[in-house]
């Protein structure tokens, strides 16, 4: 049985990867703001897959609230295998020159801070182990910019360089990186996006299949679940309709 960390189980691929792996050999460290989500979403998992849950209830962008969190794991819990950096959002979609310092802040210090905040806390408990691995969640945002996207994309940019640079100071520890890049996947991520306008967040999937965040848990099973020798560095996942940032179908 191995454990597996989850940042941002309370919705979305999160949640989706922490159902996934709970069918398989995992049992779950779930983590995220919304504590009565994960608390349901623990019951659940315990009931269906008679699996052992750990909640880990705090803000990704507190680093205070992120050290007292993995400080406080139980001596049982301490062995992480796994830790999948997925707490993320986009917030606003805006030209650069119209910008909202707040969203900016909010997307950088949660998509980027907050991963190497986990991170930092996160890798040594795998070198001491003497292995691991670490699947970050980027995007096709994290290898193209679209207009209007800048933060969001620099964050998931910064994403992608940071699992490069990941997996190369890990590899003397035998720690494997993965990189996820989903595009066009239907979450609550466009209802964060557009600040709870449902009808904006409806059209970005208006005339096409988008993904569903168990798509891409599937992925990160799959990751996980290769022989040992194996690291998968980079999946980029679309659905049919998109080839890119640029070009989708909506006539399917
Ligand atoms: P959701 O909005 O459904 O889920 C986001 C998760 O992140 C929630 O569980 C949320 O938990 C958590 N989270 C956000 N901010 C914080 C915070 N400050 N502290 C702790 N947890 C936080 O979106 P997705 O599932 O779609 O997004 C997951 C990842 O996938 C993100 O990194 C996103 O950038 C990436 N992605 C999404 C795509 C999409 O189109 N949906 C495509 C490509 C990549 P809570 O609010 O309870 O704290
Ligand atoms: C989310 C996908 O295309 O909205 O990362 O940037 S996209």
């Amino acid at each position: 049985m191995r454990t597996a960390l989850i940042t941002g189980a309370t919705s979305g691929i999160g949640k989706a990867t922490a159902l996934r792996l709970a069918q398989d050999e995992f049992n779950l460290i779930i983590t995220g703001r919304r504590l009565e989500r994960l608390e349901e979403l623990k019951k659940e998992i315990e009931v269906k897959y008679k699996k052992d849950v750990l909640i880990l209830n705090f803000d990704i962008r507190n680093l205070d609230e992120v050290n007292k969190a993995i400080d406080s794991l139980p001596k049982h819990w301490r062995k992480i295998d796994v830790l999948i950096n997925n707490a993320g959002l986009a917030v606003g979609l805006n030209h650069i020159q119209d910008g909202i310092i707040d969203d900016w802040e909010r997307m950088i210090d949660t998509n980027i801070k907050g991963v190497l905040y986990i991170t930092r806390k996160v890798a040594p408990m795998m070198i001491e182990q003497g292995k691991g691995h670490i699947v970050n969640i980027g995007s096709i945002a994290g290898t193209q910019v679209y207009e209007n996207g800048n933060v969001y994309c620099a964050t998931k940019h910064a994403m992608h360089a940071l699992s490069q640079g990941m997996r190369q100071d890990m590899l003397k520890h035998n720690i494997k990186v993965s990189e996820i890049r989903p595009g066009l996947l239907e979450t609550e991520f466009s209802m964060v996006r557009f600040k709870g306008d449902v009808e904006k967040a409806k059209s970005t999937y208006q005339g096409l299949t988008p993904l569903f965040a168990e798509d891409i848990a599937e992925a990160i099973h799959f990751v996980l679940t290769r022989p040992a020798h194996v690291c998968i560095n980079d999946i980029e996942v679309t659905p049919v309709a998109q080839a890119n940032a640029y070009y989708v179908n909506r006539n399917l």
